[in-house]
């Protein structure tokens, strides 16, 4: 087990006792941007801005509505882009559930959604890829397809996971949350536990190419077979049941909400082949104990836990925006019980992946209407889906008060853009922009934190700008970090960090 630091496991302590309610500070407002959902859980962008909102199609009886439909930025409903009403079955945590668009959405008009299909004998985890055209879902194509006929028991209507996301460094790569099929309640036996089994797909994190074949760099990869040896699609195991999944799009750490038992809720950091413990550990501690630490060899710890009343932990987003600077390098992660929202502020590099501290910021929706997905807009909001459970679910949006009356999605007038090519060999472009005349420094940074490279620092003019790099050559492989600084009059106006990748 990694070590944990001290403070961090009093500072969850701590906050069992602070779960008291708590609204939304008048500094903020809450605007509703699309209403009138029935039982939604996620929803993504596309890069102009339009909603792709899943319904999960209810929650008991005969699969209903359930859908994935398009809203304008601004709310409007546009279309149905798929109904999959004949196929889905909703009881409990099944249905119609995480949504993912291509990060090359653009050029190759990529749609991915996780559903529970059930029609005749079948009954599959399904993870489907449309094509969109003109708000419309065609020609889908079953990328991955998990037989829940071989569980060996009966599936419950529980634990199914169904996040699904990219990264910004691999957009050919889907993750994919699978619980673990509630199989340690069904099934008793000593040793019966889906997520430490190698060879199953369930209480994992399986990572797949958006063709639906399988990486050959997977930690688990060996003959290309999930049905022989080890699931060669499986990123990480250990997991129980998750409802949230994120990324930095800084660092391209991938973050896990996951639900315990009934002891500890818990918040992980995804590394390539960990092991996250259930069902030997729960939280920081053996399975269902609040006193006996878990000391299993190999198994990572999470790096923020909840503890009972469980909250039921549901959606997260790294804050990487300027419209809400109080949150740089912040996560969020909401739940669904209290309609709240913490707050974790990480470390700094190279402890990026560390919480210093975690608060409840504020409860924003009504308990047990619970919060699903939380995102952040590109206008440095934040957006949140009140779902799961409820027939009049919305996405709003969290911004300050002195903000309310500007339209969702505008771009900040100051801005760092990828670079490209990235990766990088030796040469590269950083794209930047700034609102008025302004002192610019670029700087490039390693892991650690130690400057490498000043690649920039003069005054320029306002509008888009591009600077390039040669020379990178002569870095080793790996991962980079360079950051901006904007001056105006003499005053910084604005901070940005972005990674790049260097490759031989
Ligand atoms: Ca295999
Ligand atoms: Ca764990």
């Amino acid at each position: 087990m990694r070590k944990i630091l001290p403070f961090i496991l009093c500072i969850s302590l701590i906050c069992i006792g602070k779960l008291e309610a708590q609204t939304l500070p008048s500094t903020y407002s809450q605007t509703t941007i699309v209403s009138g959902l029935s039982y939604p859980v996620d929803f993504d962008w596309a890069p102009d801005g339009r909603y792709f909102v899943t319904q999960k199609g209810g929650y008991t009886g005969t699969p209903v509505n359930a859908k994935i439909q398009v809203y304008s930025p601004a709310g409007t409903f546009l279309a149905t882009f798929a109904n999959v009403t004949d196929s889905v079955t909703v009881g409990g945590e099944r249905g119609l559930l995480g949504i993912a668009i291509d990060p090359n959405f653009t050029t190759n008009h990529f749609v991915y959604a996780f559903y529970v299909y059930k029609y005749g004998t079948a009954n599959q985890i399904r993870v489907v890829r449309w094509f969109e055209s003109s708000n419309v879902g065609t020609n889908p194509t079953t990328i991955l397809s998990l037989n829940l006929n071989t569980l060996g028991f009966t599936p419950q209507p529980y634990h199914y996971a169904g996040m699904i996301r990219f990264r910004p460094s691999q957009p050919d790569k889907l993750y994919i949350c699978v619980g673990e099929m509630y199989h340690n309640q069904q099934d008793t036996t000593a040793g019966a536990n889906f997520g430490q089994m190698l060879n199953k797909p369930y209480g994992k994190i399986l990572r797949i190419n958006t063709d639906g074949t399988i990486p050959t760099d997977n930690p688990f990869y060996d003959d290309g077979n999930p049905a022989t040896g080890k699931d060669d699609r499986i990123w990480s195991y250990g997991h129980r049941n998750m409802f949230g999944m994120c990324v930095n799009p800084v660092t391209d750490s991938l973050y896990l909400a996951e639900n315990g038992l009934t002891t500890w809720d818990e918040f992980n950091v995804i590394h390539k082949g960990g092991n996250y413990g259930w069902n030997h550990c729960e939280g920081l501690y053996e399975n269902s104990s609040t006193t006996q630490l878990c000391t299993e060899p190999g198994m990572v710890a999470p790096i923020a836990t909840w503890g009972a009343p469980l909250p039921a932990l549901t959606g997260c987003l790294y804050y990487s925006g300027t419209a809400m600077p109080e949150f740089n390098n912040h996560i969020l992660v909401a739940d669904n019980d209290y309609g709240r929202l913490y707050d974790l502020t990480m470390g700094n590099a190279p402890n990026y992946d560390i919480v210093t501290s975690k608060v409840t910021f504020a409860d924003v929706v009504a308990g047990a209407e619970g919060l699903t997905t939380i995102r952040q807009g590109a206008d440095g909001c934040i957006y949140a889906m009140k779902g799961g459970y409820t027939t009049t679910g919305t996405i709003f949006r969290i911004c300050h008060a002195s903000l309310a009356g500007i339209a969702g999605n505008e771009k900040s007038p100051n801005r760092l853009g990828q670079n490209y090519p990235n990766p990088t060999t030796g040469a590269t472009q950083i794209d930047y922009s700034v609102s008025d005349a302004s002192d610019v420094s670029i700087e490039l940074f390693d892991v650690t934190g130690r400057k490498v490279k000043s690649i920039l620092n003069t005054a320029v003019e306002p509008g888009d700008h591009t600077v390039e790099m040669a020379g990178l050559d002569k870095f080793a492989q790996g991962s980079y970090f360079y950051k901006i600084q904007v001056k105006q009059n003499n005053k910084v106006v604005y901070n940005a960090t972005k990674r790049m990748m260097i490759v031989k």
